[in-house]
């Protein structure tokens, strides 16, 4: 059963800040185009609501969700860019290949933000079947395209917070 306070969906506005100057990519895949191209207009949307500019907002399509990884690390070596956001659907079949493809998503997605130092987002649904993924892409466990935005920006959040504070993370003085 899904915990419903972990919907980031339903997030309460106030507790995400605006990042007006930050510059944001959205890598988005073809496959299962109907649900990701949901996932990537929520994304879109919100990223704007919270006033980051158009042009500030770098789109690319890659071909499937196994080339988010390297489709994010092209456009993070493009444009100077705070955050990257990946965005994909992989649909259980009946092999294992869907188990191959979200895992090497999600190592190379770990792998890349820490190594670039970005916050790169993992906005990939892995559901059963395409029930389950049009249930989060907009209906009844709300739509992941916004929660990979509202994650993107409370990260962006934390860097600038990190930056302007005083305080230090580590065992230097
Ligand atoms: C090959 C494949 C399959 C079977 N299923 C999906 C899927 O459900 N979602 C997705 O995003 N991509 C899928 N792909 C394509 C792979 O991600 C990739 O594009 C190809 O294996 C080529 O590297």
């Amino acid at each position: 059963m899904t915990d419903k306070k972990k919907d980031l969906s339903k997030y309460e506005s106030f507790h995400v800040v605006d990042a007006p100057k930050k510059k944001v990519g959205i890598v988005t895949s073809e496959w299962n185009e109907n649900i990701t191209g949901i996932l990537e207009k929520a994304c879109l949307e919100t990223l704007q609501k919270h006033g980051i500019l158009a042009e500030n907002i770098i789109k690319i399509k890659v071909p499937g969700s196994f080339e988010l990884p390297m489709g994010a690390r092209m456009l993070a070596a493009k444009e100077r860019l705070d955050s990257v956001i990946c965005l994909g659907c992989v649909i259980r079949g009946e092999t294992r290949h869907d188990q191959y493809i979200s895992q090497a998503v999600a190592n190379g997605i770990m792998q890349l933000q820490l190594t670039i130092g970005k916050p790169v987002i993992f906005g990939v649904l892995t559901p059963d079947n395409m029930e389950q993924a049009i249930e989060r892409a907009g209906g009844n466990h709300g739509n992941k395209g916004t929660e990979a935005a509202i994650t993107a920006l409370k990260m962006m959040n934390i860097a600038v917070d990190l930056k302007t504070s005083q305080s230090h993370i580590g065992f230097g003085k």
